[in-house]
């Protein structure tokens, strides 16, 4: 096993040994700990729906290793989809999408140098045959990344495709309420 995923024991604690016991299907990764507050509402979106997902931080410039062995065993864990989001020189996701055949959602993290401007085309300009569906940049690509995951899921999850609907009704309603905002 390659150094940098040994000195991160909890992915081989937490994740890779109990991902199938909790029936973790989707994979959060972030190149930092940084990108945290932009990832959550995936996170957040996610639980809303009961869905499980792990959370973790793989550098695919930091730790190429670990992002190395987190793509090659991401499916054989049991997840079904990753959502990665980078910010800058933003390799993750599409290093990830080199090392597994699961449908990879990017999140471009907002950056203070280009705005977020340099992790969305550094992500999006995929090679054909690598694909790696990009998001908006920051929190609502990451929210959005994981309605993403949902809907995939709701295709063979009727309970799951339900909760969908009631959350699209339950939004429109939610605007169509809001009458004249000079109100
Ligand atoms: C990327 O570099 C990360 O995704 C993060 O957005 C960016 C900066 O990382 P830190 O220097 O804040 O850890 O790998």
């Amino acid at each position: 096993m390659s150094e940098d995923v040994k000195s991160a024991g909890k992915v081989n604690a937490n994740s890779i040994e109990n991902t199938q016991a909790l029936a973790v299907c989707v994979g959060i990764v972030m190149g930092s700990k940084n990108d945290w507050p932009t990832l959550k509402p995936a996170a957040d979106m996610l639980e809303q729906f009961g869905v499980a997902f792990e959370v973790r931080v793989v550098s695919a410039h930091r730790t190429p290793h670990l992002l190395h062995e987190y793509g090659q065993s991401a499916r054989g864990r049991g997840l079904k989809v990753i959502i990665a989001g980078a910010g800058g020189a933003a390799h993750l996701p599409g290093m990830l999408a080199a090392l597994t055949p699961l449908p990879v959602l990017a999140v471009p993290v907002q950056t203070k140098t280009l705005n977020g401007i340099d992790s969305l085309l550094a992500i999006v300009c995929m090679p054909k045959g690598v694909p790696v569906a990009t998001f908006a940049i920051g929190e609502a690509g990451a929210a959005n990344a994981a309605l993403t995951a949902i809907a995939i899921f709701a295709l063979s999850d009727r309970n799951l495709a339900e909760k969908l609907d009631a959350f699209r009704a339950a939004q429109t309603a939610q605007v169509l309420a809001q009458g004249d905002p000079r109100l």
